[in-house]
């Protein structure tokens, strides 16, 4: 057993005890009055899941474990001193509630170059059975389900294990998903978009970087952006649709790829981690309309209300829980500001920040009217040469395993159950609030 899974059972079994203790002695304590409202408005800000690796503040934006993005940034260990920190220290923050060392880094950055050799050839055979122009969303989650074959989980269960150990194959699935999962994204952008001229991983290069070099971006720059994207989408607390949908399925016990799927196929909505592909369309239709390339503020402004008139949403800004500029887009815009301070694209996405929100606000009901991560991370990725707009959800998907997979390490830890919410019909609801037609 690895030193990390001695640390997750010293940890995790005082934590289950507890929770076992809190559903016997304190299960029918009242923690809030549930509105009519949150249940019609998708259940925002309705207290009902258990998260501990990060956690979501509405005025500050995203806490891992309790450190911001800045803090981490200083905290983490990373390869040059003034760059990005490495992904694999996050999930390593996350799962254990500690700070890294770097061998610990170290540690789990080679568990994922080994454990990336163990992709099945039917996995490839399954994406190439799809046509080139399926969107890579389509390509990745095939994929993830089709690896499910490799499940530990599925295995270890069918030999009947202990209900307590259940976490155990779950993290060694979560291991080997997270770790195949940068090859088989570069895998869909080399195929898709550069005439399935593959890279070779490079087994000297640390998860992020290496998928930036798989996708034939080989720059230092694009390996620092790549680690900082990848840190910065990973985890959004319990309820975004990603990691819900996750937990909702592995509280089925379905294996992490399963589990993982289901998040994915969430993140794959316009709503979600569309949305950083549908900025780029937005910019771009944007520029085809008005006939410049530099639209002005005016022009901008008169582009953004025609999209509301159309009844349509400005992707990248607004949010569920948010209600001030997301820290993740700060970061991005002093990321680029530092490396690509000239280009276009970003200058482009700071006017429409200067536009939006004001115009957002005059609509009265958009709660949130501040920029999300979307709404710079497409900017920022064609600036830097990656310029496949399709290709961004996948790579906020590849980010996103670090969190939701080990909330779902955490959910087998906590010994979970399986999710039942109730539900009612209309009548119900009228009658409960004494509603008159
Ligand atoms: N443009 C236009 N209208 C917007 C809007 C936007 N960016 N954001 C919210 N609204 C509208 C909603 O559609 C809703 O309209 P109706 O009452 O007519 O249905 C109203 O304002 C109130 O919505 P809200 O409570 O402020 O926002 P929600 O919590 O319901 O939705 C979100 C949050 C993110 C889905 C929404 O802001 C949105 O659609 N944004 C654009 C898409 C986007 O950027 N998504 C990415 C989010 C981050 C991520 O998950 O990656």
């Amino acid at each position: 057993m690895d030193y990390i899974k001695e640390k997750l059972i010293e940890i995790g079994r005082p934590k289950a005890e507890t929770v076992k203790k809190l559903i016997k002695n304190y299960g029918d304590k009242t923690i809030q009055d549930v509105t009519l409202g949150q249940v019609m408005t998708g259940m925002k800000g309705m207290v009902s899941l258990l998260t501990c690796t990060s956690k979501l503040d509405a005025e500050e934006g995203i806490r891992f474990r309790g450190y911001t993005i800045p803090q981490l940034q200083e905290l983490l260990p990373k390869i040059q001193k003034d760059g990005e920190p490495l992904p694999e220290g996050l999930f390593y923050l996350m799962l254990t509630g500690e700070l890294p060392t770097v061998d610990d880094v170290n540690f789990i950055s080679n568990q994922w170059a080994q454990r990336a050799q163990g992709i099945p050839s039917h996995v490839y055979d399954v994406i190439n059975a799809l046509p080139k122009d399926a969107h890579p969303m389509i390509q990745f989650n095939t994929a993830i389900l089709a690896m499910s074959t490799e499940s530990q989980f599925r295995k270890a269960y069918l030999t009947g294990m202990d209900k307590k150990d259940y976490w155990g194959p779950t993290y060694e699935g979560v291991m080997d998903l997270i770790s195949r999962l940068p090859v088989i994204a570069a895998y869909i952008y080399r195929r898709v978009f550069h005439n399935e001229n593959y890279i070779d991983p490079d087994p000297n290069l640390d998860w992020a970087g290496n998928l930036a070099h798989m996708m034939g971006h080989d720059s230092d720059e694009v390996k620092r952006l790549m680690r900082l994207y990848m840190n910065i989408h990973s985890d959004h607390e319990g309820g975004n649709v990603s990691a819900h949908a996750t937990h909702l399925v592995g509280s089925a016990l379905s294996n992490p790829y399963y589990s993982f799927s289901a998040g994915m196929n969430g993140l794959a909505g316009p709503l979600h981690g569309m949305a950083n592909q549908n900025v780029m369309h937005w910019l771009h239709k944007m520029v085809r309309e008005i006939g410049v390339e530099n639209p002005s503020e005016a022009q901008i402004k008169e582009y953004a209300e025609t999209t509301l008139k159309k009844g349509q949403v400005i992707p990248g800004y607004g949010h569920a829980v948010l209600r001030k500029t997301d820290p993740r887009f700060t970061v991005q815009l002093e990321f680029a500001k530092k490396y690509a301070p000239d280009a276009p694209l970003i200058q482009l996405a700071e006017k429409v920040y200067k536009v939006v929100p004001d115009i957002l606000l005059s609509t009265g009901k958009v709660k949130n009217p501040w920029p999300n991560v979307d709404a710079i991370s497409g900017s920022l990725l064609s600036s830097f040469g990656i310029t496949e707009y399709p290709i961004y959800t996948v790579l906020f998907g590849v980010s996103r395993s670090l969190g939701v997979l080990t909330q779902l390490i955490w959910d087998r830890l906590y010994g979970l159950p399986l999710e039942r919410p109730k539900s009612q019909n209309l009548a119900w609801y009228m009658d409960k609030v004494g509603y008159k037609e």
